[in-house]
């Protein structure tokens, strides 16, 4: 079993390189090399994991359920219901060791530029560990991988500890100390209940309030363990339940927003049961549809805001000083410790700066213009040969990211093999294909509680064109991905022997 990563130089070429080593770029290695495909892939990190490797803060779980949060073709033994990140990691590096395709990972190596060579048609690729040529580049970079900063006059002055909940600093001293945290999406909820515990005083900035409903999640007693372990189809059975216990979620997104009352309800009961101050429970109570932004998940959130160390400051914040935070009422809160809990690039990627198509143009630029967009949210026009997996409009609102993984992977596989068997050099879809696509895509879009439910969220781009979610359901998202449709595509033969 191989624990190690790409031993020696970078080849000349290669035929298939993927950026990034996370659920993506695991997925596409381990069918690539089923198929006995040639291919290498660049992470800027020093192991497979991705946002799981990255995000390390204290509390970090997944909030979609162990079972259906894991690869179909390598069931987890998970110790609870949603598993912790140090579990997900773990599992993650079992998976990548025990498949053998380890020694394909060039780790600490970060893509700085790819672009498509028309006359050779293949990428030619600069990394941080040197230059190589690509048939075809698969993009698993992801869009939760680049932590956004508050733009927030000041922040640079802080002279205390300071960091962004994806890039945790574990020599800092938190014990005993004056501590705030800016942002109250995913991960904040998470950080603050465990920052409470040990923080002196712990100041929560809200600009928005989430919708959060309660965790229902349990360690699994050993003897379930044992019997999801031994009985043959049990897993299965569990994940294929919670599969489609989500995609009941589905109408309430897409089509009639208030069939998600049920969801509100529940919801206000967790204001109430978690909090005791009514003053409080209104600043937590959200003013938009639920939904509209990703729904949280917890039961200590609310306890921890409700403590008496803790206090969520609602007033803008105006500036940050060498020493604390001033509100626009002019009140100054000072602190040891800042916590910036403020999300991702997830609409402008740096990633799209480094990739130059067949124009040369980069993605970044293209995108500027038209908005992230791909077809089938996989391939891109203008950019033969260009794959991304958790490409535009793959997210999802409701179920498994690793669902959508999957589907998209076996799209590029089935590419691969239709390219082989009819020596094309290259393909790329058409235009009018993936006009029509994001077409029929955003009309359904402008119907979703995402569209009409009245909130600002990072699933919108800055023309708040919604770029990054699937407005159906994952069945229909996969249907569409089940084999590679040629039609959409125009593709090139083979290069001639002299080029
Ligand atoms: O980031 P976010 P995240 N001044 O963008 C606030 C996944 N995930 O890291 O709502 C003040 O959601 C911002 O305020 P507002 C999951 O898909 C999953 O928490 O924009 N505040 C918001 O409150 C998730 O959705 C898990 O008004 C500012 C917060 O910062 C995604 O990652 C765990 C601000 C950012 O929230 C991102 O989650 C963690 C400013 N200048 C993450 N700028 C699980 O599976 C931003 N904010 C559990």
């Amino acid at each position: 079993m191989s624990t190690q990563g790409f031993r020696g130089p970078l080849p000349e070429h290669v035929d298939v390189l993927v950026v990034g080593a996370g659920f993506a770029g695991l997925a596409t290695a381990i069918r690539l090399d089923e198929d006995g495909r040639d291919f290498l892939v660049v992470d800027k990190g020093d192991s497979v994991g991705g946002t799981w490797r990255d995000n390390t803060y204290p509390g970090a779980a997944c909030d979609v359920p162990s079972q259906l949060y894991s690869f179909s073709f390598a069931p987890g033994d998970w110790s609870r219901s949603f598993s912790p990140q140090p579990e997900i990691k773990a599992y993650l590096d079992r998976v990548a060791a025990s498949s053998g395709v380890l020694d394909r990972f060039v780790f600490s190596t970060s893509l700085e530029h790819a672009a498509w060579d028309e006359t050779r048609q293949r990428w030619d690729v600069r990394t941080s560990a040197g230059s190589l040529t690509a048939s075809v580049l698969v993009s698993g970079a992801g869009g939760l991988s680049e932590p956004k900063l508050p733009e927030i006059a000041g922040i640079e002055d802080f002279a205390g500890e300071i960091f962004h909940s994806a890039r945790w600093d574990h020599d800092a001293d938190l014990a005993g100390k004056r501590i705030a945290v800016i942002g109250t999406g995913a991960s904040a909820i998470q950080i603050v209940p465990q920052l409470q515990q040990v923080a002196a005083r712990l100041d929560v900035y809200q600009r928005t309030a989430p919708w959060i409903i309660p965790r229902h999640d349990r360690t699994y007693p050993g003897v379930e363990r044992l019997a999801l372990a031994k009985v043959p189809g049990l897993r299965r059975l569990y994940r294929t339940a919670i599969y489609w216990g989500r995609e009941t979620y589905v109408p309430a997104f897409t089509l009639l927003p208030d069939i998600a009352k049920p969801a509100e309800l529940m919801a206000r009961a967790n204001i109430r049961t978690g909090i005791s101050d009514p003053e409080l429970r209104r600043k937590v109570t959200p003013d938009f549809k639920i939904g509209c932004k990703r729904i949280l998940i917890s039961n200590t959130y609310y306890p921890a805001l409700d403590a008496d160390n803790a206090e969520l400051v609602t007033d803008p914040i105006a500036r940050i000083t060498p020493t604390g935070i001033v509100t626009a009422d002019g009140t100054e809160r000072e602190i040891d410790v800042l916590v910036v809990a403020t999300g991702f690039h997830t609409t402008d990627q740096p990633i799209a700066h480094q990739i130059v198509g067949r124009e040369g143009r980069s993605l970044a630029d293209v995108w500027a213009e038209s908005g992230m967009q791909a077809y089938r949210g996989t391939t891109i026009h203008g950019f033969p040969n260009l794959f991304q997996v958790v490409g535009p409009n793959t997210g999802l609102g409701h179920s498994s990211m690793v669902f959508v993984i999957e589907s998209q992977v076996a799209y590029i596989r089935d590419a691969l093999r239709v390219m082989a068997q009819n020596s094309y050099a290259a393909v790329e879809p058409r235009r009018d294909a993936q006009d029509e696509w994001n077409r029929r895509l955003h009309r359904r879009m402008g119907r979703t509680v995402w569209s009409t439910g009245g909130c600002a969220s990072w699933y919108l781009d800055e023309h708040g064109r919604n770029t990054t979610l699937w407005p159906r359901s994952t069945v229909s998202l996969r249907l569409g991905l089940r084999s590679f449709d040629t039609r959409a595509y125009t593709v090139t033969g083979p290069v001639p022997a002299t080029t």
